[in-house]
Parts: structure tokens; C-alpha cells; sequence
């Protein structure tokens, strides 16, 4: 017993019940629609959280907003020519001490949750924030 119609015959009458209904049937998007807003990825747009490091370079620290978890070791790269620190802004939550040109330094974030900005002693015009979640 042979199909009453054509297999194409049906795929054209389903593609015809789907443009009808386009806006309230999502599943009928048949592939070849060209509808032209097909790419919207999620870009992943949090390098910040990527690493537990902070470099420090011409008077800037980066990235300016570091997120970690609570009590994370936090390294801190000197890539300038001069001495920096990385020193919690209050309360003295952390502190690098002077870092030598090109060296590191580490630190531990604190335990509880929060932003804690900090400076360079050195530099105060230099600002980041460090946030503990
Ligand atoms: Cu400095």
C-alpha cells in the first residue's frame, strides 16, 4: 500500500501549517529559514574570573576588578620599572608590600564575602577592587 501522496507533497503542507503558526509554535523552524538572527552565542565576557592574578603595569592594575572566592591565594605580577604594593584601601584585609620591579607577590583574599578596594602605598592614584564572593 503506497502513500496516498507524495512524501513531498506532506513535507510542503507541514512547512505550510508551520509558517502559519511561526509565532506560537518555536519547534518549527525547519533549518533553511535564513531568518538572519540565528547567531546570538553567549559570549563569554568574564576574563576577570578566569585567573587569580593581578598585573601591575604602567601605574594600572589589572584587571582593575578582580572577583575570587573567599580566601584564595591572589598572585601579583610587577611589570613595571618601579616598586608597587597591592594594599587593601581599609581595615588591612590584605597586603603585598612592596613588590620589586619584575617580581611577584602573593596574597590571601579574605574569608568573607564582599569588595574590598585597594591601592599602591606608593601610588594612591592607582585603584582596583578586589571582590570576594
Ligand atoms: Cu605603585
Amino acid at each position: 500500500m503506497p502513500f496516498p501522496f507524495p512524501a513531498g507533497a506532506v513535507r510542503l503542507a507541514a512547512a505550510g501549517a508551520c509558517a502559519l503558526a511561526l509565532t506560537t509554535l518555536p519547534g518549527c523552524s525547519d533549518g533553511g529559514g535564513g531568518g538572519g538572527d540565528g547567531a546570538t552565542e553567549p559570549a563569554s565576557r568574564s576574563p576577570a574570573s578566569a585567573g587569580t592574578q593581578v598585573t601591575i603595569k604602567d601605574f594600572t592594575f589589572q584587571p582593575a576588578s578582580l572577583t575570587v572566592s573567599p580566601g584564595a591565594k591572589v598572585t601579583v605580577v610587577n611589570k613595571d620599572s618601579t616598586t608597587h604594593t597591592l594594599t587593601a584601601s581599609k581595615g588591612g584585609s590584605f597586603d603585598t608590600g612592596d613588590i620589586a620591579p619584575g617580581r611577584s607577590a602573593t596574597f590571601t583574599a579574605p574569608s568573607t564575602a564582599g569588595d574590598f578596594p585597594y591601592t599602591c602605598t606608593i601610588h594612591p592614584f592607582m585603584k582596583g577592587t578586589l571582590t570576594v564572593e
